[in-house]
C-alpha cells in the first residue's frame, strides 16, 4: 500500500468537492478490500490515518488550508465524513483477524495429553528419620542437631577416644586437609558418628537431658550392600539421677516395637564403645523370617541394628569441665546410636544401601 500524494484542489464548488472526496473514499475502499493480515491493517492505518504523513493529514493540510474562507465549511463537513468512513473501514478490517494459514501455524491440539508435573515426596531416609524421631518425641525427648564438620575433640577425645587409641581405627576418618599446625584437638574432620552432639548438648545444658539427634556421618569405608561411606544416624542421650540399664533396655525395646511392630523381640549383646560402659549391640528378631533363620539374617534369626550403653563416667568428666552438674557420682545416663539406612532397609525390604543415593526415580517412586 503506497501513500500516493493528494492532488491539488482547484475548484471549490459543491460538485467539484463531491467528486474529489468521492475519489478519495473510493481509494480507501479499494485499499481496505485488499487487507488480509494484521500487518495489512497496520499499514492501512498508517497510510490513511497516520498523524504526520497520513493521507487525511495531507488532505487537511493541502485542501482545508488552501480553501477560500467561503468554502471552508463545505470542505470541513466532507472531510469529517471521509474520516468517519476511513475509520469504519479500519474497524471492520481489524475484525478480519489473521489469515487461515496464520491460524493453522499457531494451532494447538487440545486433545493431546498435557505435561504432567511430578509431585515431590519425602525421601525414604527422611521419612525413616522422622519415624524414629517421633517415637522418641512421644516419650518426651527433644530433638537436636550438630555440625557435620567436627573437631577431633568432640568426635573423638571428649568421647573418650584418647589420641592414638586403637578404637579410633574402628571409624576410619575423612579429615580436612592442611591443619597439621593446629593442636590435634582443634583439627577438623567429617564426623564419623552423631555421638559428638552428646557432648555439645551436655555442655550447653545441665541435666536432666532427653534428646535425639539425627544427622549425616562420613567414614572412609568401601561401599557394599550394607555399608556406605556416607550414611545417617540417630543418636539418643538420656541423663538424670538413677538412670539404669533397665531404663535403656525398656526404652529401646519399646522403640523397636514401635518401629517394627509389637511382635518384634530385642536382645542386647555385649559390645565395646569407648564412651559407654557397659556397652551393647542391639539385635532384633528377623522381621523377614520371624526368628526362624533365613538368608537376610544369615540363618541366625537376629539382625543387628544399633549400638548403645551406659554413659562412661569419663565422658561425664569432660562435660563437667563446662557444666559441673554432670558429676558422675550424682547422675547417670544411657546413650544409643542407630543407622537410619539399616532401619529403612529392614522396614521397606531394601537389599542394597546404594539405592538410597542413586536418585533413580524407578526406585524412589515405589515409596511415594
Ligand atoms: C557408632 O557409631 C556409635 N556412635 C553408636 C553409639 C552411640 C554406641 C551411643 C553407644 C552409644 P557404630 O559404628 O556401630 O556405632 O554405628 C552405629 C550404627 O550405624 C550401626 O549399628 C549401623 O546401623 C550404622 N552403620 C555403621 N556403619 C555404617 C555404614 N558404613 N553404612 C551404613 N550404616 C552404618
Amino acid at each position: 500500500m503506497t501513500n500516493d500524494s493528494i492532488p491539488d484542489l482547484t475548484a471549490f464548488d459543491d460538485e467539484s468537492l463531491n467528486q474529489a472526496f468521492a475519489a478519495l473514499e473510493q481509494q480507501a475502499r479499494e485499499a481496505a478490500a485488499k487487507i488480509n493480515s494484521e500487518e495489512d491493517v497496520e499499514a492501512f492505518k498508517l497510510v490513511w490515518l497516520g498523524r504526520k504523513q497520513g493521507r487525511l493529514t495531507e488532505v487537511s493540510a493541502r485542501w482545508l488550508k488552501a480553501a477560500p474562507a467561503a468554502a471552508k465549511k463545505a470542505l470541513g463537513v466532507r472531510f469529517n465524513a471521509l474520516k468517519a468512513a476511513v475509520e469504519e473501514l479500519l474497524e471492520s478490517a481489524a475484525g478480519t483477524g489473521p489469515s487461515d494459514a496464520a491460524l493453522k501455524a499457531e494451532a494447538i491440539d487440545i486433545t493431546l495429553p498435557g505435561t504432567r508435573r511430578l509431585l515431590g515426596a519425602e525421601h525414604l531416609i527422611t521419612r525413616t528419620t522422622n519415624e524414629i524421631v517421633s517415637v522418641f518425641a512421644a516419650l518426651g525427648y527433644s530433638v537436636g542437631v550438630g555440625p557435620q564438620v567436627e573437631t577431633d575433640y568432640y568426635n573423638f577425645e571428649s568421647m573418650n577416644f584418647p589420641p592414638g587409641h586403637p578404637a579410633r581405627d574402628t571409624q576410619d576418618t575423612l579429615v580436612i586437609a592442611s591443619q597439621e599446625r593446629r593442636p590435634l584437638r582443634d583439627r577438623l574432620l567429617l564426623r564419623t558418628h552423631t555421638s559428638p552432639v552428646q557432648m555439645r548438648t551436655m555442655e550447653s545444658q545441665p541435666p536432666p537431658v532427653r534428646i535425639v539427634i539425627p544427622g549425616r556421618v562420613h567414614r572412609n569405608e568401601a561401599d557394599d550392600a550394607t555399608h556406605s561411606s556416607t550414611f545417617y544416624q540417630v543418636e539418643g542421650l538420656c541423663v538424670d539421677t538413677h538412670i539404669t540399664f533397665s531404663d535403656l533396655k525398656g526404652t529401646l525395646d519399646h522403640a523397636m516395637r514401635a518401629l517394627f511392630g509389637s511382635s518384634v523381640k530385642t536382645r542386647f549383646f555385649p559390645s565395646f564403645f569407648p564412651f559407654t560402659e557397659p556397652s551393647a549391640d542391639v539385635q532384633i528378631s528377623c522381621i523377614f523370617c520371624g526368628g526362624k533363620g533365613c538368608r537376610k539374617c544369615k540363618q541366625s534369626g537376629w539382625i543387628e541394628l544399633l549400638g548403645c550403653g551406659m554413659v562412661d563416667p569419663a565422658v561425664f568428666a569432660f562435660a563437667a569441665e563446662r557444666q559441673p552438674a554432670y558429676d558422675p557420682k550424682k547422675i547417670s545416663g544411657f546413650a544409643f546410636g542407630m543407622g537410619v539406612e539399616r532401619i529403612a532397609m529392614m522396614k521397606y525390604g531394601i537389599s542394597e544401601i546404594g539405592q538410597f543415593y542413586s536418585g533413580d526415580m524407578r526406585f524412589l517412586s515405589q515409596f511415594v
